[in-house]
This record gives C-alpha cells, sequence and structure tokens, in this order.
C-alpha cells in the first residue's frame, strides 16, 4: 500500500493494524496526519476545490468554511448505532445489540474495497489534554478530510500524540469510512458522500474496545472521538477503572467575593447545555467561566475529590436557536476558524439559520443548496440540527485551567431536562443515593439532535447517558452508587434543574439562558451549607424568596414562582407510575437502593 507521507511511529501494533485495514478497505494511499494548522488549511483548500465545501466571506467569518451533508446524513442514528458485547444482557435493555461475530463478517464486507479512489487518513488524537492521566488516545482512520478537519478542531490531534503513545502505549482503535468508493476517474463532484441508511453501521465493541463505523459521515456518527470513544467506550473502561465519563457540561462559577465553585451538568441532548456552559449571569458580580460544554471525565485524586477534564478541544453545537441573547460567547466561539454543517448561506458569503436572532438579510441558499426567500419559501432554511465545529480557545469565556490536565475539583452536579410540567426549577438531593435516583430518571422531550419519529414526547434519558452507555444500564446505576461509597470521597451535591416549565397555556414560567445564574447562585450556596430551603417530600426545594429575582420580578411573579417551587402532588403520582414503568425495564439488575428511593419517595407523597 502506498504511504503519502512518512509512517511518523514506531508503535508496531498501531503500523500493523492501519496495514490491515489498508488492505482491506484499499485506499489509494495512506497519510498519517500531523495536526498542524498547514495540514488543516491544505485539506481545507482542497475541500473547497473539489467542491464540497464554500469558504465563507473572509471578512465576515474569517477561516471558516460551509459544507452541506446529503439529507439522509444529518444527524447520530440511533437506529443503526449497535452494540456488539458477547451477549445481550451485557448490553441490556437499553442498547441495539449485535452478535459482535456476525456483525464484524458484515461489516468487513461492506469495508472491503470501500476506500478506492480515496484516500485513508490517520488521525492520532487525544481526548484529554495531551500527556493528562485522566486523558487515552484514539487513533482514528477515515477516508473523509471532512472528518479529518474537524477532528483537529475537536481533538487533540498528531505528532504529539504520537509522542505519548510511545512504541506500545495502549490506543482505542477507530475505524471510519463514508462507505462511497469512488470508480477510476470518478468524483465526488462536490456531493457529500455516504451510504443508504440500511448500509449505515455506528458499531461498538466493549470488550476489545473498538469502533468501527460505516456509512455516514456526519457528527457523533463519524467524529469518533466524541460520543463513540468518550461516551460509549468510556463508559466501560470507566467502569472497570473506577473512574466516570459522563455526558456533563463543566463550568466555573464564581461569586462577587473571587470564590470558585465548578459544576458539572447532565442534560440529554439539544437542552441548552452550551449555553448553560458558556451563560453570562444576569446576576450583578457573578462569573460563569466554560471548562466543557458535552463531556466530563472524572477521577478522584488523592484528597478524595472528583476531578473533571473535558476530554474534547472544540465545541459542535447546535446552530439554530443560538443567537446573541441565548448565547453570545458561542456566537465569538463560531465567528472565525470554523466549520460550519447543514446552515444556511446568505447573498454575501456568510450563514444564517433560524433563531440567529436577526432576519435573513436577503435571499438564502438553504441547507439542501437550493434557492431560498425567507417568508416565502416552505421549511427551514437550516436543518435543525445544523452545526458549528468551533475551537475552544476562541470561546471568549474559557476558563484558564480549561486544559489542566489534574482536571478541576467538582462541587456539584446538576441533572435536567426539557420537562414542561411536575418538575419544579431546582431542588437538591438528600443524599447522593437519592441524587443517583434522580439522575437515573432524567427525562426529556425529544429534539432533532438524533433521528427519531419520538420529537416532542417526553423520553427517559437517564443520566442523560441513553444512547451512550454500552453496558447493562442497572449495572451503570450500580456504579454511580459504588462511587458514592468510595472512602474518604468529597462527593459533589446533586440538583435537579428544570428551565423549560410551562403554563398551561404554553407560556414558559422562567427566563432561562443569563437568569439560570440565579439558579446557580442557589447551588453555589447550598454547596457551603447555605441557601434558604424547604425540605420537601422530592428533596430540598429554594424558599419562594430564596431565588434572587431583582430585575426580572416583571418576568416572573409571585405566583410564577410559585408554581416553580411547588410540588405538583399529582404531578409527581403520575411521574412514579413513570418512573416505575421505566425501572421495571430493568429487571433485576436495577440496583436495590434505588427501589428503595422509589418507596421512599412515594411515601412522602403520600403523606
Ligand atoms: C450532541 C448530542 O451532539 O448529545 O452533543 O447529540
Ligand atoms: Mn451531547
Amino acid at each position: 500500500m502506498k504511504n503519502l507521507n512518512a509512517v511518523p511511529t514506531k508503535h508496531a501494533k498501531l503500523v500493523a493494524w492501519v496495514n490491515e485495514w489498508a488492505s482491506l478497505c484499499k485506499p489509494e494511499g495512506i497519510y498519517w496526519c500531523d495536526g498542524t494548522q498547514a495540514e488543516y488549511d491544505r485539506l481545507c483548500n482542497e475541500m473547497v476545490e473539489s467542491k464540497l465545501a464554500i469558504r465563507l466571506n473572509a471578512k465576515k467569518r474569517p477561516n471558516s468554511l460551509l459544507f452541506r451533508s446529503d439529507p439522509s446524513d444529518v444527524a447520530r442514528v440511533e437506529a443503526r448505532t449497535f452494540i456488539a458485547a458477547a451477549n445481550k444482557d451485557a448490553a441490556g435493555p437499553t442498547n441495539n445489540w449485535i452478535d459482535p461475530v456476525e456483525l464484524k463478517k458484515t461489516m468487513r464486507g461492506l469495508y472491503d474495497g470501500c476506500m478506492q479512489g480515496r484516500t485513508m487518513y490517520v488521525i492520532p488524537f487525544s481526548m484529554g489534554p495531551v500527556g493528562s492521566n485522566i486523558a487515552k488516545i484514539g487513533i482514528e482512520i477515515t477516508d473523509s478530510p471532512y472528518v479529518v478537519a474537524n477532528m483537529e478542531i475537536m481533538t487533540r490531534v498528531g505528532t504529539k500524540v504520537l509522542a505519548v503513545l510511545g512504541d506500545n502505549g495502549e490506543f482505542v482503535p477507530c475505524v471510519h469510512s463514508v462507505g462511497k468508493p469512488l470508480a477510476p476517474g470518478e468524483s465526488d463532484n462536490g456531493i457529500w458522500p455516504c451510504a443508504p441508511m440500511d448500509k449505515k453501521y455506528i458499531a461498538h465493541f466493549p470488550e476489545t474496545r473498538e469502533i468501527w463505523s460505516f456509512g455516514s459521515g456526519y457528527g457523533g456518527n463519524a467524529l469518533l472521538g466524541k460520543k463513540c470513544l468518550a461516551l460509549r467506550i468510556a463508559s466501560v473502561q470507566a467502569r472497570d477503572e473506577g473512574w466516570m465519563a459522563e455526558h456533563m457540561l463543566i463550568l466555573k462559577l464564581t461569586n462577587p467575593k473571587g470564590k470558585v465553585k465548578y459544576v458539572t451538568g447532565a442534560f440529554p441532548s439539544a437542552c441548552g447545555k452550551t449555553n448553560l456552559a458558556m451563560l453570562i449571569p444576569t446576576l450583578p458580580g457573578w462569573k460563569v467561566e466554560t471548562v466543557g460544554d458535552d463531556i466530563a471525565w472524572m477521577k478522584f485524586d488523592e484528597e478524595g475529590h472528583l476531578r473533571a477534564i473535558n476530554p474534547e478541544a472544540g465545541f459542535f453545537g447546535v446552530a439554530p436557536g443560538t443567537s446573541m441573547k441565548s448565547n453570545p460567547n458561542a456566537m465569538v466561539s463560531c465567528s472565525r476558524d470554523t466549520i460550519f454543517t447543514n446552515v444556511a448561506l446568505t447573498e454575501d458569503g456568510d450563514v444564517w439559520w433560524e433563531g440567529i436572532g436577526y432576519d435573513a438579510p436577503g435571499k438564502l441558499i438553504d441547507w439542501k443548496g437550493n434557492e431560498y426567500i425567507p417568508g416565502k419559501s416552505e421549511g427551514k432554511a437550516a436543518h435543525p440540527n445544523a452545526r458549528f465545529t468551533a475551537r475552544a480557545h476562541n470561546c471568549p469565556v474559557i476558563a484558564k485551567e480549561w486544559e489542566d490536565p489534574k482536571g478541576v475539583p467538582v462541587d456539584a452536579f446538576l441533572f435536567g431536562g426539557r420537562r414542561p410540567s411536575t418538575l419544579p426549577l431546582v431542588y437538591q438531593s438528600m443524599s447522593w443515593e437519592h441524587g443517583v435516583f434522580i439522575g437515573s430518571t432524567v427525562g426529556s422531550e425529544v429534539t432533532a439532535a438524533v433521528i427519531s419519529d419520538q420529537i416532542g414526547q417526553v423520553r427517559r434519558d437517564p443520566f442523560a447517558m441513553l444512547p451512550f452507555c454500552v453496558y447493562n444500564m442497572g449495572d451503570y446505576f450500580k456504579h454511580w452508587l459504588e462511587i458514592g461509597k468510595k472512602p474518604g470521597a468529597k462527593l459533589p451535591k446533586i440538583f435537579c434543574v428544570n428551565w423549560f416549565r410551562k403554563t398551561a397555556d404554553g407560556r414558559f414560567l422562567w427566563p432561562g439562558f443569563g437568569d439560570n445564574s440565579r439558579v446557580l447562585q442557589w447551588v453555589f450556596e447550598r454547596c457551603d451549607g447555605e441557601g434558604q430551603a424547604n425540605e420537601t417530600a422530592i428533596g430540598a426545594m429554594p424558599t419562594e424568596t430564596a431565588i434572587d429575582r431583582k430585575g426580572i420580578e416583571d418576568e416572573v411573579s409571585d405566583a410564577d414562582m410559585k408554581a416553580l417551587l411547588t410540588v405538583d402532588v399529582d404531578g409527581w403520582k403520575k411521574e412514579l407510575s413513570m418512573i416505575k414503568e421505566h425501572y421495571a425495564k430493568f429487571g433485576d439488575r436495577l440496583p436495590a437502593a434505588l427501589k428503595a428511593e422509589l418507596d421512599k419517595l412515594e411515601a412522602r407523597l403520600a403523606k
């Protein structure tokens, strides 16, 4: 097989693995990525020349590109995401189990010759600061330069990673192909390559810690460091090694006296994690800075603190709805050096999407490449799951310690989802076990981050890990309970929040965004044993005056506040029966401690 550049490693196992895949996939040549800016620029220029990408107006969006995907390849595909564990029980009731031997046979057939006419890129990447004791190394091979460019924003790539890997270090092997070989002389002709839905496979082998992805070029299906490695494969690594790989943002919260707390939060996809991670507090004197917006890896240090790192180096944010009101810091983060996918293009070479906060400046080209006249054309100009891939370094509020290899000590965990009814604005768990109960029952309305026919319905998404925990979810709950038993552990306090509560006629009761800092203030105070609270049947809830409403009294009336902070006993009784139904799925794998929490809640609500 032709090497397009010198092989930059003496890691015999890695080189043999790359060669073995090259002989199956049959690319034109093999290229080892070095992660330099020059390499990124060259790949971007090649993609612009071959019309796969559009270079945006450099005065408006310096160094930024727009891609349009195939209309069938716009989000993670859960129905085509497989967990190939030795037996079905190991994957549990929440995963698409498939026999690993069968799957490997099927997929080898698909991979045979799948890279013909293309380059095979080898991407050495680190999830987490290079060399951190919490970080892990992966190697992705892919035939998509779009994937390479995105990985170079989302992870740390190249020679520095191979230096840490050495001659025999451990890595997670990740194989990716768009699944569209090219005949001699054929080119993509500017069309996003991918395979039909029934040939797409996003496969995980938890026992051997391998990832095989075929047929999709989009997001979490193709950028294998993110969901596939940092959440799915990491979920089993964390279980076996005694740490936590969670679908959580990490933020640094500073009060007016300069005192700092670190808060992580698990929310299902598209619930505003990126907005919360970058929020600008409306409370005077408070500051939020970002450590991460999607994934937290946490390990105990010697003093018993859980320390969190953000394994990623960029943000793969949902564009629609992002505006100078909802998230100014994300808007600045994607103001340059950004890859946009499936947003609309303006006549002056900038991007636009629904919810950007201003009217389209004129005619657009929509995400499918068609002319779009705002107010006249049908459908949306940007796909609801259109994304920006932006560098964390370009975020104006990135915390100075975001790349600290030791991680940051976590004071509080938040759990939440989009819940129009029942769940109050915020409450605190009564104990670690009760907090695990809350995490295990997280639910949210389904949104466009994933292809699903359930958009709008509430689905249970325990710890926001439903699509990402690749082992039996009952055992994952047990892992959470075990973490709480670690001798000498200084455990984070656990809170449930709900920014999405509505009145019966559909009005949001809480303004959200920067005003969520008012809830963070209460969380901060509770971590210090302060903050006014009522002990209720569901946990400790702020008293009606404990949340600072200065400046929003007109928007949030006393009655609204009362509605946000009372226990809706009837609603909770319905919630209990939904939780029972949800728990029934786990059979005898449901830890007794969680069943006991459910019983205790039922008894408290009956009083
Ligand atoms: C994401 C997701 O893209 O959770 O972060 O779907
Ligand atoms: Mn996510």
